[in-house]
């Protein structure tokens, strides 16, 4: 019985130790969301916009069909809603997205479309589907 007791302890002890270390392993890479789009940090401030960085890249070209990802690099909250700030026009609207989430939508028709931040007036970008 105490050999058993020993022997449940001792699995126990090293199940424990391998999780620590998966856990602490600094060469364990960071699961990336794939993203199409980057919001990058400080997209919030206005400025991006002179440079042409809010939306990164600004002008994204896919083939109809094919999903688009926004990923938020940011620390605060950003939209992706089509349309002009004065104008939305009802397409897609992701509503905030929380820093570190993505936002996708499937363009099923050609067109240029074009889309912004509703909480920051000056980010805008466009997706051009073929
Ligand atoms: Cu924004």
């Amino acid at each position: 019985m105490k050999k058993i007791l020993i022997a449940v302890c001792l699995v126990a002890v090293l199940a424990l130790s391998v999780a620590f270390s998966l856990g602490n392993n600094p060469i364990t890479p960071a699961v990336e969301p794939k993203a199409d789009v980057v919001i990058p940090m400080s997209a919030s401030r206005p400025g991006c916009e002179k440079t042409n960085w809010c939306f990164t890249p600004p002008e994204i070209t896919i083939e109809s069909g094919k999903t688009v990802t926004w990923l938020n690099n940011d620390s605060g909250l950003h939209t992706v809603t089509s349309g002009y700030y004065d104008k939305p026009d009802g397409m897609f609207d992701s509503g905030h997205i929380d820093p570190d989430r993505t936002f996708s939508y499937m363009f099923e028709k050609a067109g240029d479309f074009h889309y912004f931040c509703n909480l920051h007036p000056w980010m805008e970008g466009t997706v051009i589907v073929k």
